[in-house]
This record gives structure tokens, sequence and C-alpha cells, in this order.
């Protein structure tokens, strides 16, 4: 008996070493969050938000499969927080996405919370805080999906973030540059760039501000308003003095993460080549290119084929993209936009610091990419719901609020009294209802399995890199100028009395209109969680609602989030109720401790869903969209 046990044990013991990543693992990590203080590039020291007093924070690693767990305590002692796992899906679990006040309450100065999710996509991924700018403050970090049935091979990986940094204080002055930007209307849809980053020119002068204006600025009214504060410098894995050293003629496998507040990039590696296999976590049919440019929390995964010899050193360059920082905010000294990391092929050779200057970069399109299973494009036959989004800055008119802010369709996302997953797993039949969950939470409600179109105007003179939490989305066709062509099936499966109708158009809309026929369709479009809308442009954007759950939507550059340039997606509401409906015991207690209802529309009332009176209308002056901090217990 004993023996026939143990010898089954074995056997099972040699099945599954024999698939080492074929059955599921639970990966734990345990993450006190707390100050420390650093000084990554030896020019400013500064306080950091780090894991287990440890900065730079640690790459989160799992393989396909695996059950992730995070047991979180807060010990920042001064702020609340939350972590969410940017790409990750988070199929019916959507109370662990990490969005505060969206899909569960922030965590507070001294209470742990467990974060558990299961990863069944593979790739590229990074964790931030999703609370008030933390994340510039240093809480980020890879979350890497390792996958055995990865199509493409190669020898080793190398995992590269790049983050725009700030020392905090907006100096004074301004750095113009030697910049031209081809931005004329028709052709902002193919922007090229040209960088020319090293001559500084001190043309303005404005105040000092200290670390604690940041966000007044990104919020405040004008002339500073919209006025993104800008950083000082970028960082190659979070330092100034990264080094990869790589052996000759071998295939890498190179992660490359931008995680910056604000900044697109630029990578270019002399005599190099990568050839993308992914981006966003989707795999894509290979594509090789000289440079690879993101914006802010857009990734890519590409090989790397290093050289047959080891003869030379090389230094790769990543560059900020200032012409789409506000020259207004651009440090007059000390700003380094650009980072060199030496790639050391023998260390016996010098060590080559700087990457040679690159006066003209041509950008490639990302369009131009094919997912690896070619899944055609979704609504060939019209889509079940579209949403016009138009995305601008204007100034508030509500007395009270008059900060300079921005939006979707000219509203502001404030967040409620009640997390907006809890009003949807509270209101019953209201759920479909958008009233609900407030005015400027901005809510879209989707039908269960609808194909669902956004069609987001870019009406600002910049780009901005939109993120979904909850779905990757096809990016299905984009343009320059002002999209109005409604594609909704006339006979498609019943969306019901959603609200938030095709909104209306402004005299801007009026200037250029496009219509269907004028627009290129991809017929196997690449699919991302980030995409990055040019200037005075559109996007068009196709996905099934097939995840149950409430989803931001949001530019990923912070400062843009915070002062509102945010919506919530509430999917399948119904279905939701059915699946997800219970809130963590340790969670409930975390809303408790601050008086956060746990039911209730935006404005509280369980009641009557449909009065909302109460519901906020007014941002905080200081935190902007964002959930203020929570006092000290
Ligand atoms: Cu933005």
């Amino acid at each position: 008996m004993f023996l026939s046990q143990f010898i089954l044990k074995i056997i099972i013991a040699l099945y599954l070493s024999s698939f080492p990543f074929s059955y599921a693992a639970v990966v734990t990590y345990n993450w006190d969050i707390g100050w420390i203080t650093v000084n990554p590039d030896g020019e400013f020291t500064r306080p950091v938000i780090a894991i287990n007093n440890e900065w730079p924070s640690p790459t989160l690693r799992a393989n396909i499969n695996d059950t992730v767990i995070v047991n979180v305590h807060n010990s920042l002692g001064n702020q609340s927080m939350t972590l969410h796992w940017h790409g990750i899906f988070q199929r019916d679990n959507n109370a662990n996405d990490g969005a505060p006040m969206a899909s569960q309450c922030p965590i507070i100065p001294g209470a742990s919370y467990t974060y558990k999710f299961k990863v069944d996509q593979p790739g590229t991924y990074w964790y931030h805080s999703h609370s008030p700018s933390q994340y510039v403050d240093g809480l980020r970090g890879p979350l890497i999906i390792h996958d055995p049935n990865n199509p493409y091979d190669y020898d080793e990986e190398i995992v590269m973030t790049i983050t725009d940094w700030y020392h905090g204080i907006l100096e004074c002055g301004s750095y113009l540059g030697e910049i031209t930007l081809t931005k004329n209307t028709e052709q902002a849809a193919d922007l090229h760039v040209e960088y020319l980053c090293n001559i500084s020119r001190f043309l303005f002068c404005f105040d000092v501000f200290s670390v604690d204006e940041l966000m007044k600025i990104a919020v405040a009214k004008n002339p500073w308003g919209g006025a993104s504060p800008v950083p000082i410098r970028a960082l190659i894995n979070d330092s100034p003095s990264t080094e990869f050293f790589v052996q000759s003629n071998r295939t890498y496998f190179l992660r490359v993460i931008n995680m910056s507040a604000l900044s697109s990039f630029l990578l270019y590696l002399e005599d190099h080549n990568f050839t993308v296999i992914e981006a966003d976590g989707v795999y894509t049919k290979p594509f090789t290119v000289d440079n690879l440019f993101f914006g802010s929390a857009q990734r890519y995964g590409v090989l790397l084929k290093t050289q047959p010899t080891s003869a030379k050193n090389y230094a790769m360059l990543a560059a900020m993209n200032v012409v789409d920082l506000d020259s207004r905010a651009i440090p007059n000294t000390g700003f380094q936009p650009n980072a060199s990391i030496p790639i050391v092929y023998n260390a016996s050779n010098p060590i080559i610091k700087t990457a040679p200057y690159v006066y003209t970069f041509e950008i490639w399109d990302d369009n131009d990419l094919t997912p690896y299973d070619e899944a055609p494009l979704l609504g060939q036959g019209g889509v079940d719901q579209q949403f016009v989004l138009n995305l601008s800055f204007f100034q508030q008119t509500t007395p009270g609020n008059e900060q300079y802010r921005s939006g979707f369709n000219n509203i502001t996302y404030i967040p409620q009294q009640v997390p907006t997953l809890y009003t949807a797993l509270s209101a019953d039949y209201d759920a479909v209802n958008a009233d609900v969950y407030g005015k400027y939470t901005n809510s879209l409600v989707l039908g269960g399995s609808n194909i669902v179109e956004l069609v987001i105007n870019n009406l600002d003179e910049t780009p901005h890199p939109i993120h979904v939490h909850g779905h990757n989305v096809q990016l299905a066709a984009r343009g320059a100028g002002v999209y109005t062509h409604s594609n909704v099936k006339t006979d498609g499966p019943a969306i019901g009395n959603f609200g938030n109708a095709i909104s209306e158009w402004d005299s801007f809309g009026n200037q250029f209109n496009k219509s269907e026929d004028q627009v290129i369709f991809n017929s196997t479009p690449m699919r991302r969680d980030t995409w990055f809308i040019n200037p005075l442009s559109f996007y068009i954007v196709r996905f099934r609602a097939d995840n149950p759950g409430i989803w931001l939507l949001h530019c990923h550059m912070e400062w843009h989030m915070d002062a509102g340039l945010m919506l919530t997606i509430v999917e399948d509401p119904l279905r939701l109720q059915d699946t997800q409906s219970s809130i963590p015991e340790q969670m409930q207690h975390i809303c408790r401790k601050q008086s956060i209802p746990l039911e209730g529309n935006a404005a509280g009332n369980s009641d009557n869903y449909l009065d909302l009176t109460g519901q906020i209308t007014i941002a905080s002056l200081t935190y902007g969209s964002a959930y203020p901090p929570t006092p000290i217990e």
C-alpha cells in the first residue's frame, strides 16, 4: 500500500518534471510598501516609494497559467495606495484590477490587502500604483509572464525599463532646443518627429515649484493649466549607469517597458536591428525595424541579433521625445532627455558610453504590425455599439471648479462616493443605466458580447497614449482630423437604452468630417492595451465586450489622468452581478475603515439608484481626478 503510493508519487513527479511549465503554480510575493530616500542619478536625493525597502522595484515573474498572489501592506504612513497590473485582463476578477474608487477602495496606511490573479496571457507587462502620481514616485516595476510555447527562439532574455525621472522640482526656465515638427493636420497620422535635442535656449522663467506643487500645476487654472511637469532626465532600469553585457552571434529577447510618467521615447542601437515579436503582450508576425517608439506604458518584445564578432562595443540610445513636452516647463539646467546604455560585447575593448548622435528618426507605424494569430477585424458588417469620444483640455466653468482640466466629451473624471464596481454590483437592473455611476465617472455601459467601437478624436495639439483596463483592442483605423461616421449595425443585437449616445459635434468637429469611405480599416489589426493617438487626429479601436467588469480608460500620461482624462467602461453589469458579486472580506474592512459604502449609486444612495443627489461634481483642487490620500489613522 505504502509502496504503491510511493511509486505513484514518483511517477507523477517524473511526469511533471518532464513538462516543467505544463502545470500551474502559485507564485507568492510579500510586499511592504514604504518610503525610502534614493539618489539614483547622483545629483539629487529624494523620497521614493519602495517595496520591502528596496528600489528599483523588483521584477514580478510568473509562468503562463500561474496564480500570482501579492500580499501588500501599506507602510507609507501618509498615503493610501493601490496596485494595478497593467495589461492583465483580470477575467472574472475585476476586484483585483487595482483601480481606486473604480474596482476597490484605496488601501489606507496600516492596512493589508492580498491581490490574487491568474495569468493566462504571456508577455511583457508592468505593475504600478494607480493612486495619485505614486508611480512617478517609484512604485512601478516589470511584470513578466514567461511562455514555454513562445513561437520564437532566443538564447537569453533582457528586461529593460525606460523612465522619465523627476527631482520633484520644476526648475526655473525653459528648454526649447532646435525643434522641428511636421504637424500639418492632414499628415498628423504619419507624424515624423525630428530630434535635435542638445541645444537649449533659456527663454522663459517661472517660479520654482515644490514637490507638492506638481499635482496642482497639472490641474491648475490657466496659464499653467494642463502644463505637465517635465522630468529632469531619462533613466534606463532606473539608473543612469546601466550596462548590458552581450555575447556575439546570439539572439536576445529584449523586453522593453516605457514606465514613464509623461514621456514617449525612441530606442536606437547603431548597426543593429530589432525584430518585433510582441507588443503589449500580443505576439506579432516578425517585423524588423531600426528603432522602437514607445508612448508611456507601451511595451515591445523584440529579438536582438548580436554581431558575429565581439570586435566592437556599442551604446544604445533612448531619446525622450522632447517636442511633446511643454516648453514652458522644461528645466533650464540638468535636463538630460537622452540616455545612453553601453552594450558591451567585450569588456577589454573600449566601453562606448555615449550613443552616436542621430538627428532624424523616421518612426514606423505600429498599425503595420500583424498579430501572430491573424485575428480578423471585428465588426466588418458593422459594430453593435459605437462611442465617439472627443479628447480635449478645457476650462471648467462650474462655480467652485474653474480648474483647467481634461476629459472626454467635455466631462472630466471625478471619483465618486462609492467605488463604481460596488455600484454595479448593488444596483440590480439599474446597473445598465449609466446615470447611476454619476455624471463624472463618464460611464459607458456595454452590452455583453457586443462588438464595441471606440472612436477617439484627439482635439488636442499633443499626442496621448490611451490605455484601457481589462482588454486589449484592435487598432482598427486612424487618420487625421475628426471622425464622425456611424458604424452601428441597424439589425444587430439589441443594446438597450444605455445612455451616452454618440456625442454632438462641436464647432471644431465641423472643420474636418471623415466618413468611413475615407478611412482604411486594417483587415488583421494589431491589438494593444495602450495606443498612441497623434495630435489632431482620430483613432478607431474595436473589441468584444466579453470581460464583465468596471474598466477605466485613460491617458497614460500621469498628469493628464490626474487632470481627468479618464472614463469608465461598465461592461455587461448584469453578468457581473451574476458571476463576481462578492467583495473580498479584507477589502470590505478597508472600505469600512474609511466610511466608503459597499453599495449604492455614485452618491451613496442605495434606496433610489436614480436619485443622484450628492454625487461628486467638483474635483479635488489639489489631487485632481485622483482619490485624495487618506490621513494617518
Ligand atoms: Cu494625455
